[in-house]
């Protein structure tokens, strides 16, 4: 699925590499004369190469002219291709069909290398080396995998040595989708890592091949096509005729001294490639653990990195998204009740939506009833309330009435009063409401994630005795929320490196798509700031003169305890009420006073942009 840009480029590099690898092995049975074994090499390690592959066959072993591939792939740089590739087709080809099936049952990472080298070495020794050369080596089976064993680990170790660290750091990176071969990206880090091990492979075979250890490149023609080397498809092995280097007469002109020292180098590099890589990134988890998870730039991942870690601060996938809200949908709807036998019956259900927090910029929220803030629950105090609570999130979730008396079990703490609400399904709170004020709802499942996604909403209990409650012309209720969205993908923003956030919002809008409030001069307007966000305490200030804190934590202070100011510090989870008063017509700010909070992706649109809306006074 295409998730991230890099998803485009592998499309092309795929859509290239698929008719080179049709035209060389076209070109290779239709008019090449070569065993039908090094066709097939050639025709794999294009597939896995690309253009690369193409490349290769063009310049070291296409016979330019008919009767000419003899003399053509005579210099030692194309014989080695020639080894390179038939080693790292069986080898790759090993190692390819090990990852996708260790990565489909599971297996930790480093279980998948070492099952992956094993099956690279045997499928190159046994079938590719061994099996599919017995008519060009001669001899028995059993002799070929004799002679060809120290040859085939050279060769295997060296592209190990380069593959393995480009499978691990990508596989276990920053786009974890690598892990998993639905994906593409998967195949991408596949062909990438063919790409590196052929280039660490050729040099072994160059020198294996100058010292007639190993075969290069050969030609086969049948006798009856004569000069005029018409190839045909089914050329059989014993109308065959092969010659060329190498051939059926290898003797090998190497010491024991020299074999020792470079298989002992080639060991030593494979050790590094293997091992070096499990100091950077965590080698112990599998492709289940970390389920195709995309981190934010910039997370700091070590090779103890946990699984639960990465879930947690994983991108929404978008595949996710069950509903795209239009550009200038609002949160904070009214949530009429249903009324069941005197209960106050609400419905929310969680889900995935995308989300416009600034024309242009979206994000996969994690939303109550296709919302973000979710739906405004407005109820009197002695309300007996029902509210059913649908799951329709990918992930467990629970729901917490935020500074509310009420029974133990309906607390909505996952896994403290409740076994978490389970994708799917529907759990229903119920309790009496015994306080008036400004209160909230928010997930109590995985809060960090969450709630940072965007699962929180208003909930407002009005006074029985209207008259106890500080009042004012008009009243408007804020919302807090910081966002982390980055290249295309949403992310839990989070007080922690690499997961800061970048935007923040007033009701799910970021100034200027924020409200502008409207007030004639001497109006007064409440103002209920609500804590929703995760991360910061966000100094809240007023222009135009002092407002009076009247409120705090849904408790309405009394007389004596308000107070003026013009900044409150509203801290993730606290409420206040301040009533202000619109003293001089104009248009007056309220924002919040970091300044980082108060731009859009670090950048200031039309005076300002995040926590900020205006309040214009006329009349
Ligand atoms: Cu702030």
């Amino acid at each position: 699925m295409i998730a991230q840009p890099i998803d485009l480029v592998l499309i092309v590099w795929f859509v290239l590499a698929l008719p080179s690898a049709a035209y060389v092995a076209y070109d290779q049975f239709a008019h090449n004369p070569e065993p039908v074994v090094m066709k097939w090499g050639f025709v794999l390690i294009t597939l896995y190469m690309g253009p690369i592959g193409l490349l290769l066959y063009v310049m070291a072993d296409k016979e330019p002219k008919p009767g000419t591939h003899e003399e053509f792939i005579k210099p030692l740089w194309k014989q080695a291709v020639g080894s390179t590739i038939h080693c790292c087709a069986g080898d790759a080809t090993g190692i390819i069909v090990a990852a996708a099936i260790t990565a489909s049952l599971g297996l930790p990472m480093w279980l998948d290398l070492i099952v992956e080298y094993t099956a690279g070495f045997l499928f190159g020794l046994l079938i590719f080396q061994s099996l599919f050369m017995q008519g060009i080596m001669g001899g028995t089976y059993r002799e070929n995998v004799r002679r060809m064993f120290l040859p085939e680990l050279i060769s295997m170790n060296m592209m190990m040595a380069g593959m393995a660290p480009v499978m691990s750091l990508l596989m276990m990176g920053r786009d974890m989708r690598a892990m998993q071969p639905t994906e593409l990206l998967f195949w991408g880090v596949m062909s990438l890592g063919v790409i590196v091990g052929f280039a660490f492979a050729y040099p072994a075979n160059v020198w294996m091949v100058s010292r007639q250890m190993k075969h290069g490149l050969m030609t086969e023609r049948r006798h009856a096509a004569g000069a005029a080397a018409r190839v045909h498809k089914h050329a059989d092995s014993h109308a065959a005729h092969t010659s060329g280097h190498g051939g059926h007469s290898m003797s090998p002109e190497t010491t024991r001294p020299q074999l020792a020292a470079v298989t002992g180098m080639t060991l030593l590099l494979l050790a590094a490639g293997t091992v070096l890589p499990a100091l950077f990134v965590n080698l112990r988890l599998s492709a289940r653990d970390v389920d195709g998870a995309i981190m934010p730039p910039g997370m700091i991942m070590g090779w103890d990195t946990p699984a639960a870690a990465m879930r947690d601060m994983r991108a929404v996938h978008p595949r996710f998204v069950s509903h795209v809200a239009p550009v200038d949908a609002r949160g904070d709807q009214p949530l009429a009740p249903k009324l069941d036998r005197g209960v106050k019956v609400f419905d929310l259900e969680a889900s995935v939506i995308r989300w416009t927090i600034l024309p242009g910029v979206t994000v996969e929220a994690y939303a109550f009833n296709r919302q973000v803030p979710g739906p405004r629950i407005r109820v009197t105090e002695g309300d007996r309330v029902r509210i059913n609570v649908t799951n329709s999130l990918p992930e467990p979730t629970a729901v917490h009435w935020h500074g509310l008396i009420l029974p133990n079990a309906m607390d909505g703490a996952a896994e403290i009063t409740q076994k978490p609400i389970a994708p799917g399904e529907t759990f229903t709170y119920e309790f009496t409401t015994e306080q008036a004020g400004t209160y909230f709802y928010h997930t109590h499942a995985h809060v960090d994630r969450q709630q940072g996604l965007g699962l929180y909403g208003a909930l407002i209990i009005d006074p029985r005795a209207p008259n106890i409650e500080a009042r004012a012309d008009a009243e408007y209720v804020i919302q807090l929320q910081e966002w982390l969205q980055r290249s295309g993908l949403t992310y839990p923003a989070m007080p922690m490196e690499g997961a800061l956030p970048n935007y923040f919002t007033i009701n799910g809008k970021a100034y200027p798509a924020t409200d502008t409030i409207h007030l004639k001069p001497g109006q007064t307007i409440k103002l209920r700031f609500i804590g929703s966000n995760n991360i910061f305490i966000h100094p809240m200030h007023v222009h135009g003169g002092p407002f009076t804190v009247v409120a705090r934590d849904g408790e309405t202070l009394s007389p004596q305890a308000r107070f003026d100011a013009d900044t409150v510090n509203v801290g993730p989870g606290q409420r206040y009420d301040v009533i202000w008063r619109a003293r001089k017509p104009g248009r007056w700010l309220v924002h919040c006073h970091i300044g980082h909070h108060t731009t859009n992706n670090n950048t200031e649109t039309d005076g300002g942009g995040g926590l900020m809306l205006l309040i214009e006074v006329t009349g």
